[in-house]
């Protein structure tokens, strides 16, 4: 007992409360902050609303590539009702002391690292749509995949080091280079594949609503309470869910509609996801 005491002390001595914040306190001060409670919530609903009209929308695909172009897209907005409700609970939403050289060092910031992590499930499903849509093969789709994932990952590291102020953006910057891979693919790599598979109008309107979408998010990390603080925590909030709207339910919406009126030509692109060289024959039936 007089030991914990004691480290009691040596915590007070250092200006630091020995107790992390808990839940119910981040989820108080979530609910005390109607703007960034509302930014949780209005995905919350976007998303429960686009998963029942995807269903809709695919319920008469029957070509096994469209299905996939289908499931992929459908666990975007599934797994954003479940980021959303992890950040609006609190469960995944916590306040970090920011290291010194920060613009808010020393001060407790409100830090919503679920959004990094479930990133790595969603981006991933975004860019296996994308994939098959352009017709890549199993190595592009694959480096596409795992440098995304690498991004967010390296995203979330920088999110939450508190250690060193010059820590928090190597890692953003090693994130920036994963992310350099992706645009590369989406740019340069899928948009000839799309090409030869005869996709690439679609493909071209998505992956300039892609590549654009997707830079803003580095930019409002850089802007934001995380970066440089120049943005408060509640707007940061609400770019990041203005982003997501367009970037997924808009994005799956555009997507699956062209799907839907196209089976044809997805069931008849190069099978087995290999090369893109060959235009196929209309898959059997
Ligand atoms: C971070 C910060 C570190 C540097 C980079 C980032 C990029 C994030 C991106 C996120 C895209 C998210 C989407 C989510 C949809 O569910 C992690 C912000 C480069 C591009 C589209």
């Amino acid at each position: 007992m007089n030991e914990l005491a004691a480290a009691d002390l040596a915590f007070a001595s250092l200006g630091r409360v020995p107790m992390e914040m808990g839940q119910t306190e981040v989820y108080q001060a979530i609910q005390a902050d109607q703007l960034l409670n509302l930014s949780f919530w209005a995905n919350i609903v976007l998303a429960g609303l686009s998963i029942l009209l995807f269903v809709y929308m695919g319920r008469q695909v029957d070509d096994p590539r469209a299905q996939l172009i289908f499931v992929a897209t459908l666990m975007v907005p599934l797994v954003s009702i479940s980021s959303y409700t992890g950040l609006a609970s609190g469960l995944t939403v916590s306040f970090l002391e920011m290291p010194p050289g920060h613009a808010l060092a020393g001060e407790e910031v409100l830090t919503m690292w679920g959004r990094y992590l479930t990133w790595a499930l969603s981006t991933p499903m975004i860019l296996l749509a994308l994939g098959l849509l352009a017709g890549s093969n199993v190595t592009k789709l694959t480096t596409a995949i795992v440098t995304d994932i690498g991004m967010c990952v390296t995203g979330l590291a920088a999110a939450l080091t508190t250690s060193s102020y010059l820590l928090r953006w190597v890692w953003y910057l090693i994130s920036c280079a994963f992310f350099a891979v992706v645009l590369y693919i989406l740019l340069v790599e899928w948009a000839d594949d799309a090409q030869v598979a005869g996709t690439s109008e679609i493909f071209d309107t998505l992956k300039i609503l892609t590549v654009v979408l997707w830079l803003g998010y580095p930019l409002f990390w850089a802007l934001g309470a995380e970066g440089f603080a120049v943005l408060d925590v509640a707007i940061t909030s609400w770019a990041y869910s203005g982003m997501d709207i367009v970037a997924k339910y808009v994005f799956a919406f555009l997507l699956l509609r062209w799907v839907v009126n196209n089976e044809r030509t997805v069931a008849s692109m190069a099978s087995g996801l290999g090369a893109a060289g060959s235009h196929g024959t209309p898959a059997d039936d």
